[in-house]
């Protein structure tokens, strides 16, 4: 089986799959394109639910998840919750290039981005506090301090018992309790893999998360195995979609695994969504597959289709359509 040079990504963002396209297509490295890639997406708001602007928190504030994996040595950089920097996937290439840690979080993950000289700066934009504003003023209670001081905001949570995971479908009754929301209409994260030249595979993704999550909340996307996963010598996976339950199925190791003994690419994508589909009938989301000879697929839940861009040496960029499982 020889290496066939791919950029695989989630839904039609296309600019992030050129710009991986290129590096690899100059012969660069495949964790330079995941970068690149995901980078693109990130200056473009993908969606606006990926980089700055979008999915703002409780309190109103956006912040990023992001992850990138290096299959030639196994070693992986995150950052997840981490506020007021643009570059999440840059961060999380600094945390891969430049510590011996994998992930890194919250206000500590900003302190670490500034440190490594990146750029303190609000995620928050005219778009993400109107849909902030609105929200608030459905989903959270008066606060006991409004009869006394009008000044006070209504407050979300305290938040109540969740029903038993059977019953539950997060999607639809809010993981908070209240209205978090994922939107596969809106599109999500991008999850981009990358096979090079010398057959080196890397992935990563990056998004700002859920929308109206508990401040601190972080997804699927910055967890490796479940996000991303990619290993030299068999291939890559990359998950979108309910990050709070796909995290709980490590989807993107799994099908990862299922290369590893011999399934294809399809059947590997389809056996990680359904593992999902056993407990949580009514998830949302999507995986998208290549092994390093350039077999791919992906497949999906709770949606009608899910698009993905796939480049491979001697063809054009094409836009795929998956039927999803019903
Ligand atoms: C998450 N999987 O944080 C990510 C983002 C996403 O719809 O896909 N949101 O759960």
């Amino acid at each position: 089986l020889v290496v066939v040079p791919t950029v695989i990504n989630t839904w039609n963002f296309e600019r992030a799959n050129d710009e991986a396209w290129k590096v690899i297509f100059a012969g660069g490295s495949a964790l330079n394109a995941v970068e690149l890639g995901c980078t693109a997406c990130e200056l473009d708001q993908c969606d606006g639910t990926v980089g700055y602007g979008g999915s703002p928190d409780e309190n109103g504030e956006t912040t990023l998840d992001a992850m990138i994996m290096d299959g030639a040595t196994m070693n992986i950089g995150a950052v997840a919750a981490m506020r007021e920097i643009k570059s999440a996937i840059s961060v999380a290439r600094h945390v891969l290039d430049n510590t011996q840690h994998s992930l890194i979080v919250g206000e500590r993950a900003t302190e670490f981005a500034e440190r490594m000289g990146f750029k303190r700066e609000t995620l928050t934009t005219n778009v993400s506090r109107s849909m902030w504003t609105k929200w608030k003023a459905d989903n959270c209670q008066p606060n006991f301090w409004m009869n006394v001081r009008p000044d006070a905001e209504a407050t979300c949570g305290p938040y109540s018992p969740l029903p038993k995971p059977d019953q539950f479908y997060p999607e639809i009754d809010g993981a908070s309790g209240s209205s978090i929301e994922f939107d596969s209409q809106n599109h999500d994260t991008i999850g981009l893999l990358a096979v090079d030249m010398e057959g080196n595979i890397a992935a990563g993704t990056s998004t700002n998360g859920a929308r109206f999550k508990i401040p601190g909340r972080v997804g699927d996307s910055p967890i490796p195995g479940s996000g991303a996963y990619a290993e030299n010598g068999i291939g890559a996976a990359a998950a979108t979609g309910n990050g709070d339950v796909m995290m709980r199925f490590a989807p993107s190791f799994l099908a990862v695994e299922l290369l590893r003994q011999g399934k294809t690419a399809f059947e590997a994508a389809n056996e990680a969504i359904l593992r999902i589909l056993k407990f949580y009938p009514r998830f949302e989301g999507a995986v998208i597959v290549t092994s390093f000879y350039g077999d791919y697929s992906a497949a999906c839940a709770g949606m009608k289709r899910f698009p993905f861009i796939v480049h491979q040496v001697g063809f054009n960029r094409t836009l795929h359509h998956v039927e999803c499982q019903p």
